[in-house]
């Protein structure tokens, strides 16, 4: 063979390589309005290298209720608009947050979940979410002992009043499960994980309750031994996660501050008010912290519903004592509905911009009447997409969804507080299901990579549609369209350094438009 032939062989197969980067759904339809992607240890669909096109040409990538996955396509960027309907202008010198990064939660019942596969099933689960051909969720919030979705109740120090830790020991979760799966993800990973830990309740006997669970809050005053304790104990726990190569970017000052306040609360909290919990930064976190091995880690306040903003920020960010030690606030999406974005997050941050926000949990299936797991459920992405567009475009720089895996009851979890999740796990056949709400994660995780910056949209005419526009680090754009209805509607993108990009949002559907600008 001359090598001249060896070269175009070569390069057949390099082009072959390249076009089963993408592989498709193989889809289930359970009775809901739309599909799963049902993946097994062998074969599980991937939306393959997302790079945009050479400026001239524009990418697209659509899912919808009527079955489309991340569905690949390709468009001719025009020197000349239609001059009619509607025209999304991007308006790039209006410039906002750049991205943090999306992720999800590595929870007792997630880690459960992935090892109740098969080895390479896990391994295939894994690869979906962290791998380079994955979505790229690069944050991973990791609860710091037992939380509702555990088997069992448990902190890391359960020996009563010991005061200087010294029993202070990791679980059998962590050891066993939650630290090498973290291990396993980081190393798919191709960058760093950005590490979020949060804490739903004290040791019992730090308690004014004595209990794990319902209405109480750290016995004592903020800079008393319980709270010193308890500040001591975030320390413990990045020491010991350390020994594991494991570093976290942030903390949390604790899971939904709110719930501990709430009588018979039925599973894991502390409570604080937003006055305990500033005195306790200040006195105690933050000192904690700053004198520990981990000076640089990140702390961020409420880790609770906007519901409770402004007023929380209010309260915690205008003490300086306080404030110096913080540098976020995080939500979660519970009741979102029911509290308009710029009244909470947007006062927020116009009253705080030098303090980040950053959504820390998520999942459908937690209402009353919706509750549990819904295999093929497009409603569910819907609400995912809505609420990240909403967030993105009122300064939140990154979204995280609770847990990665969960199984097909929406367990487990020890009050039976079932939920849903991005990916069900069917142990009983290997098979892991991806849902709709997977795919509304990648159609932003998997463009929108740490550092890139929103900028303006500017619409030509009233629309129902919900769009947010990012220019990523390498100069390319990301526009990202959801369209709640049911008609279709055409409509074009003017980007005034490239040209015209003609497109359509079919009907319950998710579109992620990427162009080079140069
Ligand atoms: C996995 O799924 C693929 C696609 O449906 C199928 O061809 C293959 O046989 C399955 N592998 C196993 C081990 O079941
Ligand atoms: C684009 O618009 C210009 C100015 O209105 C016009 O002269 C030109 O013919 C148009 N080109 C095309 C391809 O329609
Ligand atoms: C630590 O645990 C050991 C063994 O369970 C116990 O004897 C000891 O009293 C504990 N120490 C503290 C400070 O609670
Ligand atoms: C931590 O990482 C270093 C270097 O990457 C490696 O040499 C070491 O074995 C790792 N330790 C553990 C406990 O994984
Ligand atoms: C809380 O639980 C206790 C004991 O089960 C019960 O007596 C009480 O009525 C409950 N309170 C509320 C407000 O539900
Ligand atoms: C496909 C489509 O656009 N359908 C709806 C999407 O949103 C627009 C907003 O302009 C509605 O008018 C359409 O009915």
């Amino acid at each position: 063979m001359s090598s001249s032939m060896v070269l175009v062989l070569l390069s057949i197969s390099a082009l072959l390589v390249l076009s089963a980067g993408s592989s498709k759904c193989i889809s289930r339809n359970f009775g809901h309005d739309s599909v799963v992607c049902e993946c097994n240890s062998t074969y599980c669909d991937s939306v393959g290298s997302v790079r945009p096109p050479p400026v001239g040409r524009f990418s697209s990538y659509l899912s919808s209720m009527d079955g489309s996955r991340m569905e690949a396509g390709e468009g001719r960027v025009q020197k000349n608009g239609s001059g009619t309907g509607l025209r999304l202008t991007l308006v790039s010198y209006q410039k906002y947050q750049k991205i943090r990064g999306f992720g999800g939660s590595m929870t007792d019942a997630a880690a459960i979940n992935i090892l109740s596969l098969s080895a390479a099933s896990q391994e295939q689960l894994l690869r979906q979410y962290f791998s380079p051909e994955g979505i790229g969720y690069s944050v991973v919030r990791v609860p710091m002992a037992s939380c509702d979705f555990s088997t069992r109740l448990y902190t890391y120090a359960d020996s009563p009043g010991d005061y200087s830790l010294d029993n202070f020991t990791l679980a059998a979760e962590d050891v066993q499960m939650k630290i090498p799966l973290l291990q396993r993800a980081q190393a798919l990973s191709p960058g760093r994980l950005s590490l979020l830990a949060s804490a739903w309740s004290a040791p019992a006997w730090m308690k004014t309750n004595g209990a794990l669970t319902g209405k109480g809050s750290l016995k004592g005053q903020p800079g008393g031994k319980e709270h010193k304790a308890w500040a001591r104990y975030y320390v413990r726990f990045l020491e010991e996660y350390s020994k594991h190569n494991l570093s976290f970017w942030a903390v949390t000052t604790g899971n939904e501050p709110s719930a501990g306040q709430m009588t018979n609360y039925s599973f894991q909290a502390l409570g604080f008010t937003a006055e305990e919990q500033r005195d306790w930064v200040s006195l105690d976190l933050g000192p904690a912290l700053h004198a520990s091995s981990f000076p640089r880690t990140h702390v961020l306040i409420l880790d609770d519903n906007r519901l409770l903003l402004p007023h929380w920020a209010k309260v915690v960010l205008s003490d300086i004592h306080a404030g110096r030690y913080i540098h976020g606030v995080a939500v979660h999406w519970y009741l979102d509905g029911v509290v308009p974005a710029d009244i909470s997050l947007g006062v927020t941050h116009s009253l705080y911009p030098e303090y980040y926000l950053f959504a820390t949990e998520a999942c459908a299936g937690w209402r009353p009447l919706d509750r549990g797991v819904k295999l093929g459920s497009w409603d569910r992405a819907e609400q995912y997409a809505h609420d990240i567009i909403q967030d993105l475009n009122h300064h939140v720089v990154g979204w995280t969804d609770w847990n990665l895996a969960l199984d097909q009851t929406g367990g487990p979890n020890w009050v039976k507080n079932f939920v849903d999740s991005p990916v069900i796990v069917d142990s009983k056949r290997d098979v892991f299901y991806k849902q709709p709400t997977f795919y509304s994660m990648a159609h932003f995780s998997k463009f929108l990579l740490e550092g890139s910056q929103r900028v303006g949209v500017s619409a030509s005419t009233e629309t129902d549609l919900e769009f947010t526009a990012f220019i990523r680090t390498d100069g390319s754009v990301v526009l990202i369209i959801l369209n709640r209805s049911l008609s279709e509607i055409q409509f074009e993108v003017w980007d005034p350094a490239v040209g015209f990009l003609p497109s359509t949002a079919p009907p319950h559907s998710l579109l992620t438009l990427a162009w080079n600008t140069h």
